[in-house]
């Protein structure tokens, strides 16, 4: 690729830092890291930013066929509740109405339901033989992962055939120096696809300038990203 990166990765770079997904500052995780960066998929909160998000999962998914790491046919995405539902509608629709690859989509219930269907998930139901094309917003240690895939499992002998993140973070698991992403290809066994890993949007944010001609990633940002990542990533 050229430098900054692929032109998915640059555009969806872009597109991270003008819906404000992508900010810098102090944050707190999950796992309990303090990073300099944070990505918030809540900020593609209207139907533009949703479609536009639904299509670069779309995007990734089918180069991911066309390369191999993906099936070339799928049954339904699947997204983890509550983030990964309007991931899971909005990759259906745009690989479906725009891709002329139709499939469904699946999601959890985090509460138990007991009443109506009586069902705990929504949307395409899963059946032995399927095969389930997990999507989720961001992998840091990759805990969420390993909460959602059980679950599937146990609703019906399903395939899982991949997981696509928007962003791999590029860190250590937990309890490993492995990477997050490594680890869970290890156990689960399939492949775990970005639109973007957090080097090339670092790359892509580096030669990137706002309205007013200011750098998205200036030097001093880079710096205390490549600091947080000296000490956590993989
Ligand atoms: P792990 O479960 O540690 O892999 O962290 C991933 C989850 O943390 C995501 O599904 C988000 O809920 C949240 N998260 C973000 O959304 N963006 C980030 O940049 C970092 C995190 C995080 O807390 O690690």
């Amino acid at each position: 690729s050229p430098e900054g990166g692929s032109k998915l990765q640059q555009a969806f770079t872009r597109f991270l830092l003008e819906s404000g997904a992508l900010r810098f500052g102090d944050f707190t995780l999950k796992s309990g890291r303090r990073s300099p960066y944070f990505i918030n998929a809540g900020a593609f909160n209207d139907g533009q930013k949703i479609a536009l998000l639904g299509e670069f999962y779309a995007q990734r998914i089918l180069q991911g066929m066309e390369q191999g790491q993906l099936p070339g046919q799928v049954d339904t995405v699947f997204g983890p509740a509550y983030k990964g539902i309007p991931l899971a509608v909005s990759t259906s629709i745009a690989l479906s109405c725009t891709h002329a690859h139709p499939l469904g989509y699946t999601f959890d219930r985090k509460e138990p339901k007991d009443h109506g269907d009586g069902g705990s998930l929504v949307g395409t139901q899963l059946e032995d033989g399927m095969r389930v094309l997990l999507v989720d917003d961001v992998m840091t240690a990759g805990t969420a992962v390993r909460e959602c895939v059980p679950k599937i499992l146990a609703a019906a002998k399903v395939q899982i055939v991949g997981l696509v993140l928007s962003v791999d973070r590029m860190e250590v698991a937990n309890d490993s120096g492995q990477s997050a992403v490594e680890s869970v290809m290890d156990e689960f066994g399939f492949p775990v696809l970005s639109i973007a890993n957090i080097a090339q949007v670092f790359a892509a944010a580096s030669t990137m300038a706002d309205a007013q001609g200011k750098l998205m990633m200036d030097e001093e940002l880079a710096g205390r990203a490549q600091a947080y990542l000296d000490q956590y990533g993989a």
